[in-house]
């Protein structure tokens, strides 16, 4: 009888350490950024939380993850991409962490904050693209050309 209750006791303990090894969640949520200087840092900054894999998409500035539910979880990781610079979802970047970024990863913390990203008088700002002097925003806006919504600066950098 003893024995018996000894027994599943083990059964139950052994189920529970097996459940907590194994909780592979994926989570998708908004991570604020422009460019690949950007997707490069707010991945590290997931794996730095926890994740196994991190994937953020420029276009839709959506940071995808995968982690074990045993060792992190969403919040920690949220922290750790706005302690990097990066508003999201569930964290708010410290304006010392933002100020930091380099000028063309400046997201738009507003709305109104559009003509203050990357571009100065229709051309780039200084340090947001290598040649200053090419024209890829117009109005504060990126121009046709360089893909509206897309990093202006980025793709000036290249033409
Ligand atoms: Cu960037």
């Amino acid at each position: 009888m003893k024995a018996n209750h000894l027994f599943i006791a083990a059964v139950l303990f052994l189920g529970s350490v097996f459940s907590a090894t194994a909780q592979n969640k994926k989570e998708v949520f908004h991570v604020a950024g422009n460019c690949g200087m950007c997707k490069g840092r707010i991945e590290n900054a997931a794996k730095e939380a926890g994740a196994t894999q991190a994937s953020w998409d420029a276009d839709s500035k959506k940071l995808t993850v995968n982690y074990d539910a045993s060792t992190t979880n969403v919040s920690k990781i949220q922290e750790q991409v706005a302690l990097v610079g990066h508003d999201n979802a569930g964290a708010k970047a410290t304006d010392e962490a933002y100020a930091k970024l380099h000028g063309c990863c400046k997201y738009d913390r507003t709305a109104a904050a559009g003509s203050e990203s990357c571009c100065k008088d229709g051309k780039c700002k200084d340090g947001s693209c290598k040649d200053t002097s090419k024209d890829c925003c117009k109005n504060g806006q990126c121009d046709k050309k360089s893909k509206k919504g897309k990093a202006c600066c980025a793709n000036c950098s290249k033409s």
